[in-house]
């Protein structure tokens, strides 16, 4: 297999989705069948899905707090740390995952995409975002003590705008102009939810190399110039060449 080299002429921009945490444990999206107790993904993930029943929200997002707080980041995690050491400024990491486990492996130059299931915000007023692992199994809807209304897991759900200063932050390493070359990898990511499906396009728009390692083909494999079929925690360890 061709390796990706990863010299000093290099940037690497990385994408991670559900597949890079499913070897610790984490199940996927596309691997619930985009159920969770039988409701849709985006009737728990989504503002209407808030409106029309907080309670269920919250059920779900406390049993997700439940099981990621005690997962452990897998040998695909610690290959992205090993990369980011080498190249530093150099590497970015943008995930979709909110489990938390790419920096509790290591890696610092890390962009939550679709925030973070350790963070609670206000659905009603616009105080910070603040650190919280509580759970409300029963389903009690916590209120916020700013101004007495509803708590909300700060996750990006469908329908809703990513920050546009995480969008920016990758939009300038895409476009960064210091002589490097620009390479993009993603991994365990279905390729099937925007803005994050659409990031290899950007990439080639500036001529960049793009590579997929994903276990099953994704719905935008043929936009990759590489696709290496297997699992992130047993293909990214042995991927790079780092010179
Ligand atoms: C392994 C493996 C192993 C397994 N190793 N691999 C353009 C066109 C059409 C629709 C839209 C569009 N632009 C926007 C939209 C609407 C929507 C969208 O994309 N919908 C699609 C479903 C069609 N996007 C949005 O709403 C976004 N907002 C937005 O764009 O705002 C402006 C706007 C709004 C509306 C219209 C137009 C513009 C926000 C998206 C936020 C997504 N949030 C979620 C929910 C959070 C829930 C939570 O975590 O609690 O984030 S959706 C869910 O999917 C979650 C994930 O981060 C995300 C991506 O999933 P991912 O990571 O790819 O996981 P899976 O499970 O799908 O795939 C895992 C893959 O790994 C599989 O392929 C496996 O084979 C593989 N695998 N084991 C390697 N060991
Ligand atoms: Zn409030």
């Amino acid at each position: 297999m061709e390796p990706l080299v990863l010299d000093s002429r290099t940037r690497l921009l990385v994408l991670t989705g559900a597949g890079v945490s499913a070897e610790s444990g984490v199940p996927t999206f596309r691997g619930m069948n985009g159920l969770w107790e039988n409701h849709p993904v985006e009737a728990v993930a989504s503002p209407q899905g808030f409106e029309a029943n907080p309670a269920l929200v919250w059920r779900f997002y406390s049993q997700r707090r439940a099981g990621a707080a005690d997962v452990k980041p897998n040998p695909g995690h610690d290959a992205l740390v090993r990369w980011e050491q080498h190249l530093g400024d150099r590497f970015l990491l943008a995930t979709q995952n909110v489990d938390g486990l790419h920096t509790k492996a290591g890696s610092q130059r890390v962009v939550d995409m679709h925030g973070n299931l350790f963070r609670t915000k206000c659905a009603d007023c616009s105080r910070q975002p603040f650190a919280d692992a509580t759970v409300h199994p029963s389903g009690t809807v916590p209120k916020c003590d700013a101004c007495g209304g509803r708590l909300r897991p700060d996750i990006v759900w469908f329908g809703e705008m990513l920050d546009p200063q995480d969008l920016a932050r990758i939009g300038e390493f895409i476009t960064r102009q210091d002589g490097t070359r620009l390479v993009f990898l993603a991994a365990g990511t279905s390729g099937a939810v925007w803005p994050a499906a659409g990031i290899v396009d950007e990439v080639r728009s500036v001529r960049g190399d793009t590579w997929l390692v994903n276990y099953e083909s994704a719905a935008n494999t043929e936009r990759f110039h590489h696709f290496v079929q297997g699992q992130s925690g047993q293909v990214l360890p042995t991927l790079a060449k780092l010179v």
